[in-house]
């Protein structure tokens, strides 16, 4: 099976597993993992930041991050399609008896003008705004990269009006292979940013939150309280560890990739895709003539496994188990599959 449904579904490879199992453990709870401390040590000074702390998954951290930034009864901007509010089971309400102010983007992306037009006046019958997020690369968006200048104009509007700023940088990597922007300078103008090893950097499990050392320290409380207090969860950091030194770079080959099958795609009757939004690893396309569903079920008997993100929509994501080659059979089962 070519499996493109997510760069969630990488394994870890042997020097992964090695350094796992080679891995120093301790109880993480009571802090003396001494491999998750250097996961969180590396990870804080790669994004700039005071700390940060390992978290089970991509939805803790950011649920983490918006209980810690708000109280019960607050606001939080995002945007309509955020991955926070879509695809977290209702996080926000659930978990941080939060509202969500949505703003509809532009492939994900929106701009200081939309949050200005959604910001209050003190008043006591409004909730309080605490939180703008912004997710880089969007995934619902089709993998797109933040220009930086876009998200200063949002951080200054944010300052003004006291609001904190949430990165969701669960494909960090991605923006800055692609963009040559360093993840540090991305992570700059957020208070917390997310990140997540177990995507297109091949980890098995687990993301990291990171922050000042005031709020990471808030952020464990509610790590704890969510239920993902690990005890030694270093077997796991090892692999977060070695993906971060490790796959990083190759990125740049799923990059390569998504372009050569958004390409494949583009020349095809009954499938409609702009490939210049297809910047990262991320290749969403529509399908007009026959339901989505359809098409996935013709890919699948031929080996290529999409998911629908709508019903006329479909979603191929790039990754570590899947070549060049690999994409060029994707290709020619999506030709047969349009065409039978
Ligand atoms: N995304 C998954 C699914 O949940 C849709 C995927 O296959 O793309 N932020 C972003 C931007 C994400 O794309 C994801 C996972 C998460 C957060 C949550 O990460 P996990 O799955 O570790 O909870």
């Amino acid at each position: 099976m070519i499996d493109l449904r997510s760069d969630t579904v990488t394994r870890p490879t042997a020097a992964m597993r090695q350094a796992m199992a080679e891995a120093e453990v301790g109880d993480d709870v009571l802090g003396d993992d001494p491999t998750v401390l250097a996961l969180e040590r590396r990870v804080a000074e790669v994004l700039g930041k005071e700390a940060a702390v390992y978290v089970p998954s991509g939805t803790m951290s950011n649920q983490v991050a918006i209980r810690a930034h708000t109280e019960p009864g607050d606001e939080i901007i995002l945007e309509a399609t955020a991955h926070s509010y879509f695809f977290e089971t209702g996080g926000p309400a659930a978990l941080s008896g939060v509202m969500c102010r949505l703003i509809p983007g532009w492939h994900g992306l929106f701009t200081a003008d939309d949050v200005r037009a959604v910001l209050r006046p003190h008043n006591t019958h409004f909730p309080v705004t605490k939180l703008v997020c912004i997710e880089n690369t969007h995934n619902r968006g089709g993998g797109t990269v933040w220009p930086l200048s876009q998200i200063a104009d949002i951080a200054a509007v944010a300052r003004e009006a006291g609001l904190a700023m949430h990165l969701d940088g669960a494909r960090l990597w991605n923006a800055s292979v692609a963009s040559g922007v360093p993840e540090s300078e991305y992570a700059a103008p957020f208070d917390s940013v997310s990140v997540c090893f177990s995507k297109g950097l091949g980890a098995p499990v687990g993301s990291a939150l990171a922050g000042t050392r005031a709020f990471i320290d808030r952020a464990r409380r509610f790590r704890k309280m969510f239920g993902g207090g690990m005890r030694q969860a270093g077997i796991i950091a090892a692999g977060a560890l070695y993906a971060l030194e490790y796959h990083r770079e190759r990125l740049a080959e799923d990059h390569e990739n998504a372009q050569r099958l958004a390409e494949g795609i583009s020349r095809l009757p009954g499938l409609e895709i702009d490939i210049a939004t297809v910047r990262t690893n991320i290749v969403i396309f529509r399908v007009t003539s026959m339901p989505a569903a359809e098409l996935v079920a013709r890919l699948k008997a031929k080996g290529v496994l999409v998911l629908a993100t709508a019903p006329d929509a479909i979603r191929a994501v790039t990754h570590l188990d899947v070549s060049a080659e690999q994409i060029e059979e994707a290709i020619q089962a999506i030709v047969e599959g349009v065409t039978q």
